[in-house]
């Protein structure tokens, strides 16, 4: 079997970003509102008092110091701190379809292929913008592309994910090349009333050509030497939204139907699941961590990936070795591992090995370890 080979990135950053302050001064005038609508109840101690957010809590738990969006004006309006995104009439490009679109154009260009080239596109992401049809088939059509395309969602790990099926694809004949695209809107389903969750996640749009070696003729490619995956079932993160709440109207506005999570816990469960699935992956391709350049890791949390690096290593992990990006775009779910791949991989000379991880939702794990041509 010839190599397969990651041959070129895409990344679609919206315009628009909020700073911490920004968005911690919306939630505070929201919670004083909410506070002084319910001062009765509060002061004869029927219910607790809403608390601040603050600047320094965030950077300091997470890591992350702003985060772009789609819509900033709805999500700072403190009465309505949701993104304002008009529905399109049927006949117009979706949202997703438009980013995606943006992020996929540039990944075939440094790819050096024109949409004839590719086969299939893999949609993969936390929220899908409708239920049918498949956002990849109108990406495939907005594209050029002939052949087939679908979407999946794996949650954090859905680009991870896609990267495995499409070098099976490719692996097994059922396509030359196969376009990834990771339209990540996290905004429009993060609830910017939770305290514990508003500073989190930021819109963004991946994506990746994946093609045979024999094919690729970009200056920079990566070949998959392994993929490895790992799901176990847990409520820490979850999303109760579906096409089935209409069913049941006493759940309707409740908070589960947005992002939800028990954040102290995923942290503490996760890391060392990653880690020990990046030495053993790494192991079973007979390598070892010392031979890594680099680790692209998942960018939930700096804290989180600083640790997994320690895990992993031995010793603490460089900058460069572990490069954040969620301190600019926050958590922006299966894309942000890619985002790290996609601004820090220039100055890899061939031979090089790397891992590009996710983490998230399910609970779900995907590594890849890649190896510069
Ligand atoms: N401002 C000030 N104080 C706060 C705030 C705030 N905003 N929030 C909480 N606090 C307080 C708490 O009340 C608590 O106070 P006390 O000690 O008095 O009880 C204190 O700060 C500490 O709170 P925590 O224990 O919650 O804080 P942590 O240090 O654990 O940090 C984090 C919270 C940042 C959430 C951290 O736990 C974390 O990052 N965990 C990992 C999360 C993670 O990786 N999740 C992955 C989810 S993403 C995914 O899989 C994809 C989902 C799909 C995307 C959908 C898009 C919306």
């Amino acid at each position: 079997m010839s190599a397969i080979v990651i041959s070129g990135t895409g990344l679609f950053t919206p315009e628009q970003s909020i700073s911490n302050a920004e968005l911690v001064e919306s939630f505070n005038t929201w919670v004083d509102s909410a506070n002084s609508a319910n001062a009765i109840a509060i002061n004869a101690g029927e219910q607790e008092p809403l608390q601040h957010s603050s600047v320094e809590f965030i950077e300091k738990a997470s890591g992350i110091k702003s985060r772009y969006v789609i819509d900033k004006t709805g999500i700072l309006d403190p009465e309505r701190m949701a993104p304002r995104i008009p529905e399109r009439p049927n006949t117009e490009p979706s949202l997703q379809c438009e980013i995606g679109v943006a992020a996929a154009r540039q990944a075939l260009s440094m790819a050096g292929k024109t949409p004839q080239d590719v086969d299939a596109v893999l949609v993969a992401c936390s929220n899908l913008q409708r239920a049918y049809p498949a956002m990849a088939v109108e990406l495939q059509a907005a594209l050029g592309i002939e052949g087939w395309g679908y979407d999946m969602n794996v949650a954090c790990s859905s680009a991870t994910f896609a990267l495995q099926q499409a070098r099976d694809s490719i692996a097994n004949g059922s396509a030359r090349c196969v376009l990834i695209i990771n339209p990540e809107i996290c905004s429009g389903h993060l609830n910017f009333r939770d305290r514990d969750a508003h500073f989190i996640f930021g819109d963004v749009c991946t994506a990746m050509v994946v093609e045979s070696a024999e094919t690729a003729t970009s200056e920079s490619q990566f070949e998959i030497l392994g993929a490895r995956l790992q799901t176990s079932f847990s409520n820490n993160i979850r999303n109760n939204f579906g096409f089935l709440n209409r069913a049941d109207e006493t759940g309707a506005g409740q908070p589960d139907k947005l992002f939800v999570q028990n954040g102290r816990k995923v942290f503490k469960e996760v890391c060392p699941m990653v880690a020990e699935q990046i030495v053993a992956h790494l192991e079973s391709l007979e390598l070892t961590p010392e031979q890594l350049k680099r680790m692209w890791l998942h960018q939930a949390n700096l804290s989180m990936n600083q640790l997994i690096g320690k895990r992993v290593l031995g010793r603490e992990a460089s900058a460069a070795e572990a490069p954040t990006i969620l301190d600019e775009y926050a958590n922006t779910s299966s894309a942000g591992s890619v985002i790290a791949f996609h601004k820090y991989n220039d100055d890899f000379a061939s031979g090089d090995l790397g891992v590009l991880c996710s983490f998230g939702a399910g609970y779900s794990i995907g590594s890849i370890v890649l190896r510069k041509v």
